[in-house]
């Protein structure tokens, strides 16, 4: 074992684990190209994984996953506060002692035949004041290779933590092997028996039993997001799941964006759209999370604590999003996508027909009119941001970007009108904490209806969601200066009229909202008064060369008083799960809309 660090509390914490763990052997990751490419040949030769067509994909690899093994896994995810109350209406609760004991006893020799990576990362740019040292343990050569992408990882770490602190993330996929027993190509635990726990109390992470994505790759969900939102309402800053984007409007004026929506919403074309307006540029700085700190002068500054894009490969196209296509043209990690005879990547609505002899993401051969799924919905690419084509000059800058507007969004069909602004951070925090996506009645088995996701923030917030709605009514108060803080907006591409037609085409078209987002930041753009907020004046979105007709434009901004009375009512509904801890400020902004609705 190669100790890379002098680190004594580091040391004792992986000699700890690897007492309990009994891997065959530790190593620590140095983060270096030489171990990149030895952990790949590794893999490629245990039946891991496949190294693609240099040609076409050069350094990139394809993975397949258990099929029990494809997602975030929400009902097997814990906060395991000291209070159940601390941990809220919203998330799986468990005691802390009694988790830590379950779970050492599944982590007792968990890693036998296998070996314990040690990967020091940093979420942020490496010594920003907002960046995060990590360390994750794992048995799973996937996870530090995806790590290596989606963080900055390896000794340059370790040198930045010198003797200092660091959250622990410990991490195994549950599948010891027996002596001379065969890996298999995903080792993983049932279901049942996966659990991804966080302890908010102590900033700790174990997670057991899954190798994929935001159950595995700790530094993403787990403590960019859960233990991370924890610190921040301890330190007086945002940990959000929102994109971060730059926008230059034709006279070479530049603001930064964050937005927050739910899944399934289109976030990582959002953060790389090309504006199909003329003049206007949009440059990527995240596609998922934003660390957002008050800076000296009273401004809000973001950083992106990834350094890569965990994105869903399925219905990326040269069509719905080019920069996201060309992120992954190279040095990219591929998981449950076909792959095709000549080596190449295949996924649905990839922009060409599936050739035949494609082999599935479960091995199967699919040949035309064969039934098979060739990839599986939450396939993912694991690529690098600066092999992303629109990635903003900025985006490894320690101090962060200014942030000048926030948006809000969801997938609602009807009510909600193309954009709206609050009119001030409270009203703006009460935007943020009733955003949601309309379900139907066959998606997965719920209820009809709006389901609810605060801030995006759902299964994300490491503590009682009501407290933190409180907290961002907190930082609204604690801002030195008010004029200073981001303007904040709600949109929603995706309202449709009577007959079930989109009203909005979307994708480099929500460009035009984005200017009028920018121009009223700008102070440029005159708004119109409305009970739920400030929207565009009639010809204030720029729809010059889109077939819409005027009347679309006033469907797409009307507010239905009859449609909004019943909000108030679901709304009513919503906010009553958070009980005595929904903040007064919201139960104001609630009250506010129904005078002004009356
Ligand atoms: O299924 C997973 O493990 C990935 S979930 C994910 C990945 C990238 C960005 N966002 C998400 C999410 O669930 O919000
Ligand atoms: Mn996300």
């Amino acid at each position: 074992m190669t100790t890379l660090t002098k680190n004594q509390k580091l040391i004792n914490w992986v000699n700890e684990w690897a007492t309990i763990c009994q891997p065959d052997s530790v190593h620590w990751c140095d983060g270096s190209e030489e171990e990149n490419d030895r952990l790949f040949d590794i893999m490629v030769k245990a039946g891991a994984c496949v190294k693609l067509n240099d040609k076409k994909r050069p350094n990139s690899y394809a993975f397949n996953s258990d099929p029990s093994d494809v997602a975030r896994v929400e009902n097997r995810t814990f906060i395991c506060s000291e209070k159940e109350e601390d941990a809220g209406p919203t998330n799986n609760w468990a005691d802390p002692a009694e988790m830590k004991k379950t779970l050492l006893e599944k982590y007792k020799g968990c890693m036998k035949g296998r070996t314990m990576y040690i990967i020091p990362f940093s979420m942020g740019p490496l010594g920003s004041n907002i960046a995060k040292i990590g360390i994750e343990i794992t048995d799973s050569a996937y996870v530090v290779t995806n790590m290596r992408i989606m963080t900055r990882m390896g000794k340059a770490v370790l040198d930045v933590l010198g003797d200092g602190d660091f959250i622990p993330c410990m991490h195994s996929v549950g599948a010891p092997l027996a002596a001379g027993q065969k890996d298999v190509a995903w080792p993983c635990a049932p279901i049942e028996q996966k659990y991804i726990t966080h302890f908010p109390e102590t900033k700790e992470i174990w997670s057991f039993g899954s190798g994929y994505g935001g159950n595995a790759l700790l530094g993403k969900k787990c403590l960019a997001l859960r233990i991370a939102s924890v610190a921040a309402k301890e330190e007086g800053w945002l940990a959000e799941h929102m994109l971060i984007l730059g926008i230059t409007n034709p006279q070479g004026v530049k603001k930064y964006v964050a937005a927050a929506f739910p899944s399934a919403c289109g976030k990582t074309n959002l953060a790389m759209l090309i504006p199909t307006i003329p003049g206007w540029k949009v440059e990527t700085i995240g596609d998922d999370i934003a660390w957002m700190k008050f800076g000296k002068d009273g401004q809000l500054y973001a950083i992106n604590p990834e350094a890569g894009f965990f994105g869903v490969a399925p219905y990326t196209s040269e069509h719905t999003n080019p920069n996201a296509m060309h992120s992954c043209d190279k040095d990219t990690i591929y998981t449950n996508v076909g792959l095709t005879p000549d080596g190449d990547i295949w996924w649905d609505e990839i922009g060409w027909d599936c050739p035949d002899g494609t082999i599935g993401w479960k091995g199967e051969k699919y040949t035309k009119g064969s039934d098979v799924q060739v990839a599986h919905p939450n396939a993912r690419f694991t690529a690098k941001a600066e092999n992303c084509p629109c990635i903003d000059p900025k985006w490894e800058d320690p101090a962060g970007v200014p942030i000048s507007a926030i948006l809000f969004g969801g997938r609602r069909p009807s009510t909600v009108p193309l954009v709206y602004q609050a009119r001030d951070w409270n009203h703006g925090t009460f935007m943020g904490s009733i955003i949601g996506s309309e379900v139907t009645a066959a998606a997965i088995g719920l209820a009809a209806g709006v389901r609810r996701d605060p801030f995006a923030m759902l299964p994300f917030c490491g503590y009682n969601m009501g407290d933190y709605f409180g907290h961002w009514i907190k930082i609204g108060e604690t801002a030195t200066d008010k004029n200073k803080l981001p303007k904040i907006f709600n949109v929603n591409w995706f309202r449709k009229d009577e007959s079930g037609r989109w009203l909005w085409p979307g994708f480099g078209d929500n460009s035009r909202v984005l200017a009028w987002v920018f121009d009223r930041c700008n102070g440029t753009a005159d708004a119109v008064e409305s009970p739920i907020g400030l929207l565009p004046k009639e010809d204030a979105i720029n729809i010059e060369g889109l077939k819409m007709s005027a009347n679309d434009m006033k469907e797409l901004l009307k507010v239905d008083k009859k449609l909004w009375e019943a909000e108030v009512a679901l709304i009513e509904e919503h906010f009553a799960r958070f009980g005595n801890k929904l903040p007064k400020a919201l139960a104001n902004e609630l009250a506010t809309l129904k005078a002004k609705l009356a």
